[in-house]
């Protein structure tokens, strides 16, 4: 319904609602983008100097344009009351139990983003400033830590599963960083000392974006969407989604090779 904005492909549960909220907004605000320009080039005619060389001091005694001014108000509560507000509140006030979803911590730095899954056990590992190596631990994952030995981590790579709730636990260790994928409808802020939870649910594989888009290289793109310093730019990241076979064998493969013993070490 709403191809005509032109937006990224869809591939999210709660994406169509978005889209329409944003269709509506551009069609009320068309109306009066139309409606207030008709009226200001009447008016440019109609009271032009010729016809009225002395400013009318008393002005304008109809209230004509006090009712349109009413309406244009009560339409714009009703986008904010009626649609807005509830789908905001359905996506921060309903977060899906953890039990039924992936939970994964996704943290931002200058200039990429590190993925950390808390692996089988479902508990994310302890973390510590003095274990932080940028390059073999950017996270500072304790691996001495009985939770933390299954935990996952990648950078840049984020891999879900289909059709199953996600929770994105998003952090940063700098700057102000934004987690956007277009594709999902989804797009927050991590902030430095705040882990703030969104979540959504991918409905389309990777693969099957592929073959819509007729693009055998698509991917889904974490973009950065605050400027957060010179590599701004380059601070991509890409979503995977597979099926949930798919994901549970990628899945399987990291925990082997994250809890093997490190030859290094
Ligand atoms: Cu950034």
């Amino acid at each position: 319904m709403t191809e005509w904005l032109g937006l990224p492909r869809l591939a999210s549960a709660h994406g169509g609602q978005i889209d329409s909220l944003i269709g509506w907004t551009h069609i009320f605000m068309a109306i009066l983008f139309v409606g207030w320009g008709s009226f200001f080039a009447y008016v440019l005619v109609r009271y032009r100097r010729s016809r009225h060389p002395v400013a009318s001091y008393p002005g304008l005694t109809s209230h004509a344009t006090s009712y349109v001014e009413g309406g244009v108000l009560v339409v714009e509560m009703i986008l904010l009351f009626a649609f807005s507000i509830p789908l905001w509140a359905a996506r921060v006030d309903h977060i899906p139990d953890p039990k039924e979803a992936v939970v994964v911590q996704v943290t931002g730095e200058q200039f990429a983003w590190n993925v950390h899954y808390p692996g089988p056990d479902g508990v994310f590992g302890r973390t510590d400033l003095k274990l932080l190596d940028l390059q073999s631990n950017p996270l500072g994952l304790d691996r001495s830590d009985p939770a933390g030995k299954d935990d996952v981590t990648t950078l840049n790579q984020l891999y879900l599963p289909v059709n199953k709730p996600v929770i994105v636990r998003l952090r940063s260790k700098d700057v102000i960083h934004s987690f956007g994928v277009p594709e999902f409808r989804v797009k927050q802020d991590a902030i430095p000392g705040l882990t703030i939870p969104i979540w959504f649910v991918p409905t389309v594989t990777t693969a099957e974006m592929r073959t819509r888009t007729g693009n055998a290289e698509f991917q889904y793109e974490i973009a950065c969407a605050q400027l957060c310093g010179l590599g701004h730019a380059r601070m991509r990241g890409f979503v995977t989604v597979q099926s949930a076979d798919e994901f549970q064998k990628w899945m399987d493969e990291q925990v082997a090779a994250a809890s093997a013993p490190d030859p290094f070490r």
